[in-house]
This record gives structure tokens, C-alpha cells and sequence, in this order.
């Protein structure tokens, strides 16, 4: 297989879940800060131009974060992924729909890239505002649904500690922003494993604190 990655992007989610099913891969990165991701060659690989983007064995390319995960825990990560049961299945997309959908694409596009939801220089902050109100709520959801659970859905890793992770790293490592305890020690327990540890290096992401819970 072939992950198709940007540093940092959200598709840190998918390399680490990929590096936590012990298969094959290789890693190819697409830095979208220089544009690679609009070259006519990557276009011909995905024309919606965003990453992820998996390369599977059979020469197929697969997109959209929560059908990637789909695929990993129905496909060849089914042993350590799959839900099991339909409620489980049902209640992990819940959670990760909600953290791509809602928290990234609603709530971090909004500060990251607040240009795309308003033309007017004027409008920037209070877009910026409006992303950090969707994200801090996001944020009080996901600790809601951990409790004090090891991981979102339960006593072991599954698909949808690989999207809360990217947020994570969004929120707490790169704008610092806060976050409920359980929270901040349920994103050192995700970074602390060494499959983590391995992808923040592999895509030269430095932790402030290399959190070692
Ligand atoms: N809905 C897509 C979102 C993917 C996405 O937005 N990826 C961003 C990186 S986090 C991207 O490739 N952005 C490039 C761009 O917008 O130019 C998914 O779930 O995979």
C-alpha cells in the first residue's frame, strides 16, 4: 500500500493507523504548503487534490478519511480494527464523522484557511472566532464521549483515536489551545505509542513536550 500524505496534515491520522496495523506501506508525501497537491501529476492520482490518499495492492486509490478507516478495519486491519458488532460500528462512525466532518472541516478550516469562508479582510477574525467556538465545543464532545474510557470507543485503539489524534495535534500542539484534562491525557497516552512516535518523526513533527503518560 501507498499512503499519500502532507505533513501534519490530516492524513497523520491514516499513517498512524497504518503504522499501527504492522502491514506494509510506503509513505509518500504531497507538501501541500508548496502546492504539490495541485500538480497535474497528483491530480491524475486524486482530482479532489486533498490528502489522504491510500494506494492499495491491487493499484486502486482510495479517499475521505472515514473510508479509508472503513476499509483498514473491514479489509486488512479487520483483526485489530473491526468494531464488531453493528452498534459498535455505528457508534465509532458516529465519532468519527463528527471529528472530520464538524471539528476539522467546520471548526479548524475556519482558522486555518479562514480566507475560504469570506472574501473580506475584515470578516477573517471573526470567522477565526467562529472555528474556535465550533472547535472547543468539538473538543468538550470528544471528552464527554471518553469518560474514562482508555480510548473513544472503548478499552482499545480503534478508528476513531486515529482522527482524534490529527485534532489533537491540531489543537493542542500547534495552537495551544485548551483542553480538559482527560483530554490532554488521552492525547499524551495516543502520542506516547510508538506508532505515534514513529509518524511525528517520520513527518518531522516536533512535540512540544513529548508527552510520555
Ligand atoms: N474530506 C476529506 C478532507 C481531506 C482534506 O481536507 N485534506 C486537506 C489536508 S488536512 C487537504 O488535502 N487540503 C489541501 C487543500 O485544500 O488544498 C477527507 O476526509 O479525507
Amino acid at each position: 500500500m501507498k499512503l499519500y500524505y502532507s505533513p501534519g496534515a490530516c492524513s497523520l491520522g491514516i499513517h498512524f493507523l497504518l503504522e499501527e496495523t504492522g502491514l506494509p506501506y510506503e509513505a509518500v508525501p504531497v507538501v501541500i504548503k508548496q502546492q504539490e497537491n495541485l500538480t497535474p501529476a497528483y491530480a491524475a492520482i486524486n482530482p479532489k487534490q486533498k490528502v489522504p490518499v491510500l494506494q492499495r495492492d491491487d493499484g486502486s486509490y482510495l479517499t475521505e478519511f472515514g473510508a479509508i478507516c472503513h476499509w483498514l478495519s473491514h479489509g486488512p486491519a479487520a483483526d485489530l480494527l473491526a468494531p464488531g458488532t453493528l452498534e459498535a460500528e455505528v457508534r465509532t462512525i458516529e465519532i468519527l464523522d463528527y471529528i472530520v466532518g464538524t471539528i476539522h472541516m467546520q471548526g479548524f478550516s475556519r482558522i486555518l484557511r479562514p480566507q475560504k469562508f469570506s472574501p473580506s479582510e475584515s470578516d477573517l477574525d471573526w470567522v477565526r472566532e467562529q472555528g474556535r467556538d465550533i472547535v472547543t465545543k468539538g473538543f468538550s464532545q470528544l471528552s464527554r464521549q471518553l469518560g474514562a474510557k482508555p480510548f473513544l470507543t472503548g478499552d482499545r485503539l480503534g478508528i476513531a483515536d486515529a482522527a482524534a489524534l490529527y485534532v489533537l495535534f491540531w489543537g493542542i500542539e500547534r495552537l495551544n489551545m485548551p483542553v480538559s484534562e482527560s483530554l490532554d491525557a488521552y492525547f499524551a497516552r495516543l502520542s506516547a505509542r510508538p506508532a505515534a512516535k514513529t509518524v511525528f518523526q517520520a513527518e518531522g513533527l516536533p512535540l512540544r513536550a513529548l508527552r510520555s503518560a
